[in-house]
């Protein structure tokens, strides 16, 4: 039989789910990419408090000092193995993060993972233990830079294949539905990994299963030294879900209090049991891809004027002058940053390193 037009199907308008998948989502009439995007434009700044403020200016502090000593280490030789820096994407993982539930909500991301941790307020020591490969460090020092893990957090990582991450995701999501514990999974991924076609196969089954997962392109511009520009025809990412019924949210990722407010209307929808949110943050890196990168794609002044004019840090910096805090006050949080920064580098520079029976844990799962 021929396809219905959708409109003559109005009526059956059931979510789909692994357990009633004959019903067809495509019926409903009533998809609108940009739904969510106008209650986010109604309220596109969060109105967050001044200790909210504070402490997202704090966080995003914390993730800046925190990357700057580790590309220190790096250069020092006393991190191996690759190392992706996150600076200038700050606000995305601060603004998010700050939504989530953590005793319940999932997150899972590439191997730019460093910040994503961070924002959970998991001691810089123990972070910078594993990028050092000591230990201490919250993956025993064995998983380093790229592939950290916390499931006492539900942090899934910390993933070196780019966009597996989502089908991970798609999998996390599909845990917190089974499970029924009201959690939903953060799924971050790059501009380029937003060309993977597993990234498709997961959409479709996300929305045709009403999964729990917010899906977050970190659009940074470009993919190792490829800019988006070069690598996609469609480079308005939030517009990727639309073939799968997934609405979609464009965020400036340069503004925490911006990309706080949209995860207050994207987290609503998905716990609602709405399924899957696509979320495009509009952010840019200032360091190359990884430590070994040199560059030689942009100009200094396409950095530079990334960093005068659109810094997040600087932005919510002025918000806060205008709303009469003092500078000095500022000032002094960096100082504690830097000194907390300074310790958690003495300490994955000093504390011993894994025994070799540790090459035998953590291999295989055991029995279950
Ligand atoms: C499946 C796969 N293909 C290629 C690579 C090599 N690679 C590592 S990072 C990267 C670029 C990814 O860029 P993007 O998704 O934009 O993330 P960003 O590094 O900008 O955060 C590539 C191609 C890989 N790790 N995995
Ligand atoms: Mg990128």
């Amino acid at each position: 039989m021929a396809k219905q037009p959708s409109k003559a199907a109005s009526a059956a308008k059931k979510p789909a789910s692994p357990t009633n998948a004959a019903a067809a989502p495509s019926d409903d009439p009533d998809f609108v990419l940009g739904s969510l995007q106008q209650a986010f434009e109604a309220n596109k700044r969060y109105a967050a408090d001044e200790a909210e403020m504070l402490e997202f200016y704090r966080q995003m502090l914390l993730i800046r000092r925190f990357e700057e000593k580790a590309g220190q280490l790096y250069g020092l030789g006393l991190i191996g193995g690759f190392c992706h820096l996150y600076i200038g994407q700050e606000a995305v993982a601060i603004g998010l993060q700050s939504a989530l539930d953590n005793d319940r909500d999932s997150v899972i991301t590439g191997y730019r993972d460093h910040g994503h941790m961070l924002a959970y307020g998991i001691d810089p020591k123990v972070i910078m233990a594993e990028l050092t490969g000591r230990e201490a460090g919250i993956s025993k020092g064995k998983g380093g830079s790229m592939h950290m893990f916390s499931t006492e957090h539900k942090f899934y990582g910390g993933h070196g294949i780019v966009g597996a991450q989502v089908a991970l995701g798609g999998g996390l999501a599909l845990a917190h539905q089974y499970n029924e514990d009201g959690g939903i999974c953060l799924a971050y991924f790059g501009d380029g990994a937003a060309n993977q076609g597993q990234v498709y196969e997961t959409f479709n089954m996300a929305a045709l299963w009403n999964l729990p997962i917010v899906f977050v392109v970190e659009d940074n511009q470009y993919a190792m030294g490829t800019s988006t520009k070069r690598s996609s025809a469609e480079t308005r990412f939030y517009r990727r879900g639309t073939s799968f019924r997934i609405p979609g949210m464009e965020v400036n990722g340069m503004d925490v209090l911006e990309v706080r407010a949209a995860a207050e209307v994207a987290f609503a929808h998905v716990r609602a049991g709405k399924g899957p949110v696509l979320m495009e943050c509009n952010t840019y890196r200032y360091r190359g891809h990884s430590m070994s990168d040199p560059a030689k794609y942009r100009t200094r002044e396409e950095v530079q004027d990334q960093r005068d004019h659109h810094d997040p840090i600087e932005r919510l910096k002025k918000t806060l002058i205008e709303s009469g805090k003092g500078e000095d006050e500022l000032k002094s949080i960096d100082k504690a940053i830097r000194a907390e920064v300074a310790q958690a580098a003495d300490f994955a520079e000093t504390s011993p390193e894994p025994g070799a029976g540790e090459l035998y844990t953590d291999v295989l799962v055991g029995e279950y």
